[in-house]
């Protein structure tokens, strides 16, 4: 018996709760939903931002504003989401075909160097790389007689999406508020003090870009501009910004010298912006009415009212996850302290707060009528931001999409999916003329106009198996919500993926493996020097990938019921595709060939996609990859570009080692310096320089500690690291429809709450013994479909080096059967 008590009896209660939506609404009402200290959800400063990467972003996914705080010269650097270079235009190279051939060709016969000097000579870019994301430009407002300051406080409070400006002049307390309104479109700030009549300042609109100011009728301050022309691309983007204002008290005027406000008691700032497009290949909108409809709206309503509606909007999403690793004295610190202790201080509340602010900007950046989260999710202060602000599809487009679903925001990937349906538009030209192939497919980036061609230079360019990385989310988000009539509509664009690959796989002549031919793992060269060679045949990634997007296909042809002669023909390709294989270091190999090198720390660690995001790679049913992944991912080091790390933090979470994860997540939030990758002061991760894929990946990492659920079960703290000894989180999702909360109490969990929203089998894989009337031993393959696609057993092949053992604790599988609606809570009477 005792025994019994030592390993956690647990006493199962069943309880029905309501939807998941009624109990989300109870987050908001619950006074103890809010037990946290102040700094919990804040980033904040004593200082005001003296530069781009200090400064504070807000974001409805259309307007994006960075708010620097200074108390003379406020700025508010402005974004709309659709204010890119160019204009419609696609990129693809009529010429390439024999180019390609030729490729394909020398690489069977492995003339390595050869391949790469006609890739490179033949394959580039013709005419345009994509074209940038563009900043609007400024808004400035500054203040005449500010001296004698103190007490000067700067906030982001990403529990509201909030920002505050504080500070005393000349014994007067001023306070600046900031947000973006989700549901009318606009930036509003409020400009208040605790003395009437204090409030005297001037406005100004400014842009970099080429643009005009004037006044219209309904007295706004106009900024009118235009998108830069780039690489033999015509500007055709035109935008709007309108700001108005609303003062109690003294006076406001307008000309096109900009806004004066004199004396008021309080303004209020009504800011819109607007362009004139409509779709990738459509610009006929008119910028100028739409920033006026959209402002006049707007300007119906006073900011108390627009700020509580705001509140209630984005707390629908962020409430859906809590978090809690525990709190420490450092949470008192302003947030640029915690970051330079981070590595050495307790303060694993840093953690949880950028695990939180990863899901602020995505909410922020993308959301379900918007584009898709770029490089720099929308924020980007300069006309052409780091690589363009592009989409690079290689891995930084994927990682931006990887905390949607696992974190309760799956419908903020809904930029993502329209992307995808419009590249499998603009892609079928591509694979046509580029590789005389069906389907659709596309290089290693896009942009706005969805081009694509090969980009940058065929090193890094010539890279053809996006599309199948792509339709990954879309398998995925069946996985989790078990949306039919989403596949239904998506698995056309699956197929058409799974099309290009059967026309475009090449038979390698060793062994008779089809594989994709000319490739790269991504940016990686496998010949180094001063003749690099990364072109190459049947990389470990693409085979992955291509092995996910048959079996995909394959999966959602037979859940639909549909397709079978086609879902017979893909397992037949699918049986020829390279096994993975293990190298003489006891590596996973990265190429066909075991190229790999121990001293090797490429950023990309593209091989070990199957491991993570992909799910090939599993410690119980493929010890032996599971072991060489393991073996990869340590020859590569840890400390990289801030997305590097970021992926790694997922990869220690699925080599279900918390300590190393979190170590990287003390690599990864750690102040910038030039050679890698960090944290700016306001919490943006750097590659450097800022990225956002490493804010969001790392999110993801944090989840996939917790809880994983790619490998027939759900996995319960999979990867807790010893520093997060006591806490909570609710609200992850599980595929097959999930809903998981769990509580732990010295690294054993003591509360389980699972809310299933589609029914059937519940598998459950603990790392301890837990005793529940809920609960029986899993028995034979987990019965719920959702988890038996899951069922993969990848072909390895071993070429040499020592096989690790890979060390696994012993877990615990349980099975709990569920009905669609219901609540089931396991608590731990013991704890
Ligand atoms: C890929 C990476 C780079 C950078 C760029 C935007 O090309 O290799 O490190 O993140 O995308």
């Amino acid at each position: 018996m005792t025994r019994l008590l030592k390993v956690s009896a647990f006493i199962a209660v069943l309880l029905v709760f309501s939807s998941v939506q009624a109990q989300q609404k109870s987050y908001t009402k619950k006074k103890s939903d809010v037990p946290y200290h102040d700094g919990r959800y804040k980033l904040w400063y004593k200082q005001a931002a003296k530069n781009w990467n200090e400064a504070l972003p807000l974001g409805n996914g259309f307007i994006g504003g960075m708010v620097f705080g200074d108390v003379i010269n406020e700025r508010v650097q402005l974004n709309e989401s659709t204010i890119w270079a160019g204009g419609p235009n696609n990129t693809i190279d009529s010429g390439a075909r024999p180019y390609i051939n030729q490729v394909r060709q020398l690489l069977s016969e492995k003339k390595y160097a050869e391949a790469q000097a006609i890739a490179n000579s033949k394959l580039g870019p013709k005419g345009n790389s994509g074209m940038p994301y563009q900043l609007a430009g400024n808004l400035y407002i500054s203040f005449p007689g500010v001296d004698n300051v103190s007490n000067y406080y700067r906030d982001l409070n990403i529990a509201n999406a909030t920002a505050t400006v504080k500070y005393t002049s000349n014994g007067i307390n001023y306070k600046r508020e900031f947000f973006t309104s989700f549901a009318k479109n606009v930036l509003m700030v409020r400009l208040t003090s605790d003395k009437p009549g204090m409030i005297s300042c001037s406005l100004k609109l400014q842009s970099p870009l080429k643009t005009s100011v004037g006044v219209n009728d309904e007295k706004a301050l106009v900024l009118s501009g235009r998108g830069s022309d780039h690489e033999n691309q015509k500007g055709k983007i035109e935008f709007s910004v309108l700001t108005k204002v609303k003062s109690t008290g003294g006076t406001n005027t307008v000309d096109t010298s900009g806004i004066t406000i004199a004396k008021a008691d309080t303004a209020v700032i009504y800011l819109a912006i607007a362009t004139n497009f409509v779709n990738y290949h459509d610009v006929s909108g008119s910028s100028i009415s739409r920033a006026n409809g959209i402002l006049k709206e707007a300007y119906k309503h006073s900011f108390d009212e627009l700020l509580n509606e705001n509140i209630r909007d984005y707390r629908a999403y962020f409430d859906r996850v809590k978090i809690d690793l525990g709190i420490d004295s450092a949470v008192k610190q302003p947030t640029d302290l915690r970051i330079q202790n981070f590595a050495t201080n307790n303060d694993t509340q840093l953690a949880e707060l950028y695990f939180q602010y990863g899901r602020y900007l995505l909410i922020c950046s993308s959301q379900p009528t918007s584009q898709p989260a770029n490089l720099q999710g929308i924020w980007n202060g300069e006309l052409k931001g780091p690589w363009d602000s592009k989409y690079t599809i290689n891995i930084n487009t994927e990682m931006n999409y990887w905390p949607s679903e696992v974190t309760g925001l799956p419908e903020l990937s809904t930029p993502l999916f329209n992307m995808i349906k419009d590249l499998s538009v603009t892609g079928r030209p591509t694979a046509k003329i580029m590789y005389g192939a069906r389907g659709w497919m596309l290089h290693h980036n896009t942009d706005i106009w969805r081009i694509t061609g090969i980009v940058d230079g065929a090193f890094w360019g010539l890279w053809p198996t996006s599309n199948a990385w792509l339709c990954q989310h879309l398998w995925e988000h069946y996985l989790y919500s078990g949306d039919k009539q989403f596949l239904k509509q998506y698995y056309p664009i699956i197929k058409g993926a799974a099309q290009y690959y059967i026309d475009a796989l090449q038979k390698e002549p060793e062994h008779g493996w089809l594989v994709v031919s000319p490739s790269i793992s991504p940016e990686h060269e496998y010949i180094g020097g001063k003749n690099q060679v990364s072109v190459t045949a049947g990389a470990t990634m693409d085979n992955q990938l291509v092995y996910g997007l048959f079996t995909d296909a394959i999966n959602a042809a037979a859940e639909l019921n549909m397709d079978k002669t086609f879902a017979d023909s893909l397992a037949a390709y699918r049986s020829k595709l390279p096994p993975m294989q293990i190298g003489k270091y006891g590596q996973l190999q990265e190429w066909l060939e075991d190229f790999d090198r121990t001293d090797d720390q490429h950023r990309h660690v593209s091989h070990l996609y199957g491991l993570f995001p992909g799910n090939q790679i599993s410690p119980f049913t493929q010890p032996q990859l599971f072991a060489a992944a393991k073996n990869s991912l340590q020859y590569r080091g840890d400390v990289s570009t801030g997305w590097s790390m970021a992926w790694k933090i997922n990869l220690w979470a699925r080599l279900l080692n918390g300590n190393h994860a979190y170590k990287l997540i003390k690599d990864q939030i750690k102040p910038v310096s030039s050679n890698s990758g960090g944290t700016y002061p306001n919490l943006f991760d750097a590659h450097p320089p800022f990225q956002i894929d490493g804010n969001f990946g790392c999110t993801s990492g944090i989840a996939e500690m917790l809880m994983q659920s790619h490998d027939g079960a759900i996995y319960l703290l999979p990867a807790l690291p010893g520093d997060w000894k006591n806490g909570s989180v609710s609200g992850l999702m599980a595929r097959g429809g999930f809903k998981v909360d769990i509580k732990w109490t010295n690294h054993k969990i003591s509360k389980l709450v699972i809310h299933s929203s589609l029914g059937g089998n519940c598998r459950l894989r603990i790392n301890q013994q837990i005793i529940s009337k809920l609960l029986t031993a899993a028995n034979g393959k987990n019965k719920n479909r959702f988890y038996q696609t899951m069922d993969l057993k990848t072909p390895i092949v071993k070429n040499g080096g020592d096989i690790l053992n890979p060390g696994l604790a012993k877990t615990w599988l349980y099975d709990m059967a569920t009905s669609p609606g219901k609540t089931y809570t396991i608590i731990n009477e013991v704890n």
